[in-house]
């Protein structure tokens, strides 16, 4: 396949401005072993260091998104290898990009796999997608951002039921409680995502970029902080070529041609 880098855990393929990033641990079912998620956050850093991908779709196999961080490693580490080996900052990392990240979910999306999605931008999710937090039948808790970022997603009441109680959250349930933005076909989960991401790209690169900081900020300060926040982003968004660009386009009726400036 032409533009297509293989590497052992992740598959990578550019569209024009948009990159789709696969993780490819079939067997696992995705499982994120210590070595996918390096080779996952070296990925997505350098795609996130070229300002011409304006946006990254990020999937699995139509089997499972990823069924969650590799049990058999976690099995074999002591709390301190995983302190010293900073593995769970490896989903701070991916949080951290400044390049808009769909993620693209069919089939399982468990534990550490739900906590990937949910560090992306937003989820577009196949009717077939499974969401869940089962880390409490193991005896251990969603510690990538689970128990936060599943709450703040979906409330108390149906984050408590997920991460107690080990419910799965349909697709359609998922949508229902705000986790995801999109429900699609079986066979549409990629493309859709796909679709998403070429919107995405189109627009003004340094609005999106300040506008995902700036939703991202509701969830991180007061009303208060954020919407000064959003104000500042607003003022250095006017000031940028692009938006010279897009105001001046819609009066002359023509596409606006965005420099990313
Ligand atoms: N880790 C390692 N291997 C896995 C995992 C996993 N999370 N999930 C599935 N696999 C493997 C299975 O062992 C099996 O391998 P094999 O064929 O060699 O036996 C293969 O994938 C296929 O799995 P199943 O045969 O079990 O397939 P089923 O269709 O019967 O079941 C399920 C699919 C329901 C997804 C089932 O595999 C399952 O329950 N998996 C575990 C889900 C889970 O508990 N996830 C949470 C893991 S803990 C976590 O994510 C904590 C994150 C905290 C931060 C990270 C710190 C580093």
């Amino acid at each position: 396949m032409p533009g297509t880098v293989t590497e052992s855990f992740v598959l990578s393929e550019r569209d024009g401005a948009i990159v789709v990033v696969l993780l490819n641990r079939p067997q696992q079912l995705n499982a994120l072993s210590d070595e996918l998620m390096d080779e996952l956050v070296g990925t997505l850093a350098d795609l996130d260091r070229d300002p011409e991908i304006r946006c990254i779709v990020l999937g699995g196999s139509e089997q499972a998104f990823a069924a969650g961080a590799d049990i058999g490693e976690l099995a074999q580490a002591s709390a301190i290898d995983l302190y010293y080996q900073r593995r769970v900052e490896r989903w701070d990392a991916i949080r951290s990009l400044w390049t808009p990240l769909v993620a693209a979910v069919s089939g399982f999306c468990l534990g550490g796999g739900c906590e990937l999605a949910m560090s992306c931008d937003l989820i577009v999710a196949s009717e077939t997608a499974e969401f869940g937090q089962p880390e409490t039948g193991l005896g251990i808790i969603p510690g990538a951002g689970g128990t936060q970022r599943l709450t703040r997603a979906v409330g108390k009441a149906t984050a408590m039921d997920v991460i107690l109680s080990g419910r799965r959250l349909s697709a359609h349930e998922a949508l229902q409680a705000g986790l995801v933005a999109r429900v699609v076909a079986r066979e549409a989960w990629l493309e859709e995502a796909k679709r998403v991401a070429r919107d995405i790209a189109e627009k003004g690169p340094v609005a999106t970029r300040m506008a995902k900081e700036s939703v991202n900020r509701a969830y991180e300060s007061t009303l208060a902080a954020g919407l000064e926040a959003e104000r500042r982003a607003l003022y250095l968004a006017f000031a940028s070529e692009d938006a010279k660009e897009g105001l001046t386009a819609f009066t002359e009726k023509r596409k606006p041609e965005f420099k990313g400036r």
